[in-house]
This record gives C-alpha cells, structure tokens and sequence, in this order.
C-alpha cells in the first residue's frame, strides 16, 4: 500500500512523505488564542528528525494554528483534500493534550478510510490508553520520546518488516498486543537536529516554543511528566532560539521546560549567551519560562535572567492553601509564596499565575473548606502578591498519574466514557470533589475568581494608561524607571482585557454545550455504584440478609 503511493520520480527510490498532525483543540478555551500563533514542539521536533531520513519529506499540520489550507464546510482542515493534493504515506498523530484525544480519533478514521498507515506518541499515550489507540486502527504507538524510536520504526514499516527489534513500541500483531521493551531516556541531546519550523504548513507563528529539559524529579501526584531530569547543553538551547530567529525573524519565545533555573550554573550561561546574542543581532527578544519560586532568592540568577531579556514567569502557585499543597507534593510553604513573588516583581519580571482549585485531599484528611472560603482565600492571595496575570483550572485526572489511580480506587471519577475526554482541559469538574464542594460549585467558584480578576474596568484602565504615559515620564523625571513602571502596568491592563474577552467567549461557548447534561448522567452513575458496593459490603456483614 505504501509503495503504490509514495513518488517515484524518474526510476529512483521513491520519496516519501510523513504528515505529523496536531489535532484541534476540542473547544475554545483559555490557550485557544495562544495557539493561533504557536505550536506543540513534541511533533517539530519528531518530524525534523525524520527529515534527516535519506528519502523522506516532512511536514506538520497543527490544527490550533492552521489559517491558509483547505476546509470542510464547518471549518475544520479538510485532511481528504490535503491528501488529494499531497500523498502522505505515513500519517503520526500528536496526543500530547488528552482533551485533544476524541478529534485525533476523528481524524485517524479519516486517513484509516483513505488506507494511510499511522502512527501516534504524546504523553496521552500510556496504560490502557494506548489498546484503546489500537483498537482504534493506529497501527503503532510510540511510548515516551519519539525522534529516535521513530527514525527506526520508519524504515522497518516501509519495508514491511518486523517491529520486534524497535524499542519503545506498541503495536498489534495477530490482534495480540506487542510491548517492545522500554527505550533509554535520552541524555545525548547533540544526537538531534535543531527543531526545524519551516516544516509546520498553513500556519502563522508568533511565539516559538524552544526546550533545553525533559522530564522532572519532583514527582507531582497530578503530572505526567516524570523520569529523572536530563538537560541540554546551553549551546544547543541557544541555537533553538538563534536558528528560529534567523530563519523566521522570531522574538517572542516559550521556553517550555518545567523548571527554569534547576541547573543553576547552565542556566546562567545560558542567559549570557542570550545577552550577547541580541547585542550582536540588534534583537530584542520577549522570553517566557516556567520557574519556581525558591528561585526569586538567587540575585546573580534573577540578573542574568533580565540581561536574557526574559520578560515573563510562569509560576505553577497551585493552591494558597498549605493542606492542598501538601497533598500534592508541592514543597511550598503560602506564608512565604507572597514574599518570594514579590522579588520577582521587583526586579522587573511579569508572573503569570498558575493555579487549581479544588485539589482533592487524601483520605482520611480532616480539611473541609468551603467553596466561599476558598475564593476568599485565593482573591486574598492573588491581591496581595500582584500577581499579573492568572489562570485557575481545576485538577484533570490524567491518564497514568497518582491521582487518577486515587481518585480512581476511591470510585470519585466520574468515568470519561460519559463525560468525554474533550473536557480534560482543566476547566471542566472531572470527579466528586471534597465535602463540601460539588463538582458544580467547584468550576463556578474557579470560573469566579478568573472573572473577577479579568473585569471589564480593565478596558478603562487601557486608555487612563495612555493618557498617563506621558505625565509619568516626565513627573518621574527618570525616563527609564517612568518608562518601565508605565509598560508594566499598560501589558497588565491590555493582557488583562484580552482575558475578559476570552472568559466572555469560554462562558458563551458553555451555554450551548451539553457537559452539565453528561455531568448529571455521570455523578448519578458513580453514585449508583456506591450505592451497590455500600449493599454488597452490608450484606457481606449481616449473615441473616437473603442472597440477592
Ligand atoms: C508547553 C505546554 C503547554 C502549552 C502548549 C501545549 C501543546 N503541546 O500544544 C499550553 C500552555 C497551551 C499547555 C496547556 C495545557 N497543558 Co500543557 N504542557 C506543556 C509542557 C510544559 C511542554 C510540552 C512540550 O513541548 N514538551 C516538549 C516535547 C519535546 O515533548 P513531548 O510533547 O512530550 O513530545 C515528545 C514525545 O511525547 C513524543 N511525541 C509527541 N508527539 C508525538 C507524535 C508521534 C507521531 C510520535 C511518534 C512521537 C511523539 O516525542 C516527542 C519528542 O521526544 C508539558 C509538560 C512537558 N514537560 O512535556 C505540559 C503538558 C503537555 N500539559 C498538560 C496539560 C494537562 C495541560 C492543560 C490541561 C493545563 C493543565 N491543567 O496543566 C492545558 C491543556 C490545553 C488544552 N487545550 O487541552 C499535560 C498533558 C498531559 C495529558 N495527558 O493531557 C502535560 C504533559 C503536563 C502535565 N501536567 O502532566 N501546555
Ligand atoms: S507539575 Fe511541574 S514540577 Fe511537578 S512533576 Fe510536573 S513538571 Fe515537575
């Protein structure tokens, strides 16, 4: 099949065409406008590998980001006329956001109907996920990182031959489930081509995703990313961003690695070779990382970090609530969080907020709090450490973590059957949270405090702000400090009103659509089944009770 379509031009070896594709984001929410302009780096930096495939042509078509190609009368890429204009002969699929999952399955019908072979990776992918992709016509699953084992796999497809020797794969053979064994984790990062984003088609980038670590020691209860830290050299981070600025005049950067500044002294070269590379350049980068808040004590740190031209920390707060942080094995302490943003703030950096609300507890736990209690709790919080801008999402049970296993055994997961995994984007109540919240008060109250956060008043504040600019200058006298405090407060207001329009879109878009029905349907099922196993335990308990 895959030799009949692939190009053979003039009696040579035919090329061949990998499309990487991204499914879309199940329905608007508070990334929607981001990802117009970005894209995932996991399928970049999968098919840029391929590329150095002798033989093979790439290309990624993400669906958040898609302006240019062809459409299907309701707006989705048309993947048939794709297909039709361009013959891919292997097809990967990115499941690296679960709530992305049901569209990757619409989409594998798609190119199943048309006799394409596929492939798929991403985080999604683990424990019964990955039978349940099988099952669903995807004919190999990559588990963990993809360049290698798919630069392997590939060739051994093509050809037809067997996948037993392909480390890391999943795939069936005689309707039997075949694990080949674990792949080593990565430590050779040089091993790989810089990410290539001249391979992403139909799209507009903006803000250009770079990483330098993969995988995190601190073991979360509700993350997937785990495995031992590993880290690439400052050289070849640098070269992320030089090469996405040359080849594409980039300015804006995500660097998406979980935890900035973990590898202190890495961390700091990287930061000078930054520096120097503007100054020779000319540019002005506007650079986003995640960090922790421990980091706002190190000067020397914090210094280079500005000199970089890092402009904006993403903070992963979680909780002001110090049982909640415990729970989830988050080492931080709400007494000092409030401190330690404000160093952050005063030496210059925007934070955005990241927070859950409703972390459920362990059992057995004595905490109760009520949902009026907790927004008092957060507005509190986020007023008193200034926080620029926030995100408050409630716990997603994903697929392979701790807390699904809990959630799971304790029988307070309302199941993804009836409620659909498109709702697994943090904004949407996936289990029986703790007494007294409902899974009902538990979104409002989370949806409350990004309301109130994110006010229309902020639109005003745009304007004032314009009209203030030059009185600060000139009654501070000091151009630079007038200049600076002036902008922080003009991106606060405009980021802030950017919010309220995305919250007013996110709540319209609610309305119409069906959760509160599937949330019903499933509380009355999870509530039914302990009804059942309460039963069963009694009559195990009572001898006298006559067998059902
Ligand atoms: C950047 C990021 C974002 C960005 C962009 C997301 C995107 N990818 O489009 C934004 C800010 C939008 C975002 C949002 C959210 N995110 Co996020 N995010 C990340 C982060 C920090 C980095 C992703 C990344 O670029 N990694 C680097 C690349 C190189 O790794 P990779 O994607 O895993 O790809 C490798 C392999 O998986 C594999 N692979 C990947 N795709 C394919 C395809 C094929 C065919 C093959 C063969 C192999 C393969 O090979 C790649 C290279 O080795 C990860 C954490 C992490 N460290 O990975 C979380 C992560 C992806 N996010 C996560 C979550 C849950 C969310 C949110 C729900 C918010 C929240 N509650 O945390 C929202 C969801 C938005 C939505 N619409 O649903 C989870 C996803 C887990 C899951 N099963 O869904 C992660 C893993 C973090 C976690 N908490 O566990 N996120
Ligand atoms: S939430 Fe962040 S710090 Fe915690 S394990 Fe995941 S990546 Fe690491």
């Amino acid at each position: 099949m895959i030799l009949e379509r692939s190009r053979r031009v003039g009696g040579a070896e035919p090329r061949r065409l990998l499309r990487l594709i991204c499914p879309a984001y199940p329905t608007f929410n508070i990334y929607s406008a981001q990802a117009r302009v970005t894209t995932a780096l996991g399928p970049i930096c999968v098919a840029t590998a391929v590329h150095e495939l002798p033989g093979w042509d790439v290309e990624v078509i993400d669906e958040n980001n898609y302006h240019y190609g062809p459409r299907e009368p309701e707006g989705k890429p048309d993947h048939e006329a794709i297909q039709r204009s361009r013959q891919a002969d292997v097809v990967g699929l990115y499941g690296g956001l679960t709530s992305t999952i049901p569209r990757l399955y619409e989409i594998a019908r798609l190119y199943g109907r048309m006799g394409v072979t596929m492939i798929a990776g991403g985080q999604h992918f683990i424990e019964d996920c990955i039978d349940e992709a099988l099952d669903r016509g995807i004919g190999v699953i990559v588990k963990g990182e993809g360049e290698l084992a798919i630069v392997e796999l590939l060739p051994k497809l093509i050809a037809g031959e067997g996948l037993s020797s392909v480390a890391g794969l999943a795939y069936l053979d005689g309707g039997r489930i075949v694990h080949t064994p674990d792949r080593p984790l990565m430590t050779d990062f040089d091993l790989l081509p810089i990410p290539d984003f001249s391979i992403l088609r139909y799209a507009k980038m903006r803000l250009f995703p770079v990483t330098g670590v993969r995988g995190c020691g601190m073991d979360c209860e509700f993350c997937t990313v785990n495995g031992r830290p590993r880290f690439a050299t400052p050289q070849r981070i640098m070269a992320q961003f030089a090469s996405a600025h040359e080849k594409h005049r980039a300015k804006r950067f995500f660097l998406v690695d979980d935890l900035f500044g973990q590898n202190r002294a890495e961390a700091i070269e990287l930061c000078g070779l930054l520096r120097d590379y503007q100054a020779d350049m000319g540019a002005n980068f506007d650079i986003t990382v995640q960090i922790r808040l421990d980091k706002a004590r190190d000067e020397e740190l914090l210094q280079a970090m500005r000199e970089a031209n890092i402009q904006m920390l993403a903070i992963g707060f979680e909780s002001p609530i110090a049982a909640e942080l415990q729970a989830m094995n988050k080492r931080l302490d709400p007494a000092e969080m409030i401190e330690l943003t404000q160093m952050y703030h005063r030496s210059g950096f925007h934070v955005h907020g990241m927070f859950i609300f409703g972390y459920p507890l362990p059992e057995g736990s004595a905490f109760r709090m009520s949902a009026k209690e907790r927004i008092r709790h957060f507005q509190r919080f986020i007023r008193k450490a200034r926080i620029d801008t926030l995100q408050v999402l409630l716990p997603v049970p994903l697929p392979g973590t701790k807390l699904t296993r809990r959630l799971r055994d304790r029988g307070r997961l309302l199941p993804s059957q009836l409620v659909g995994l498109e709702y697994y984007d943090g904004n949407f109540p996936l289990f029986e949270p703790d007494d007294p919240l409902t899974p009902e008060t538990m979104q409002d109250a989370a949806r409350l405090i990004m309301r109130r956060f994110y006010r229309p008043m902020q639109m005003f504040n745009v304007a004032m702000n314009i009209l203030a600019f030059p009185a600060m200058v000139f009654w501070l006298y000091r151009l630079r400090v007038g200049w600076g405090r002036w902008s922080r407060r003009w991106w606060r207001s405009i980021y802030r009103t950017g919010g309220w329009f995305i919250i007013r879109r996110w709540t319209a878009a609610f309305k119409k659509d069906a959760f509160l029905a599937k949330l019903a349907e499933a509380k009355r099922h999870i509530r039914s089944q302990a009804r059942t196993s309460t039963e069963h335990q009694e009559d195990e308990a009572d001898p006298r009770q006559p067998a059902r």
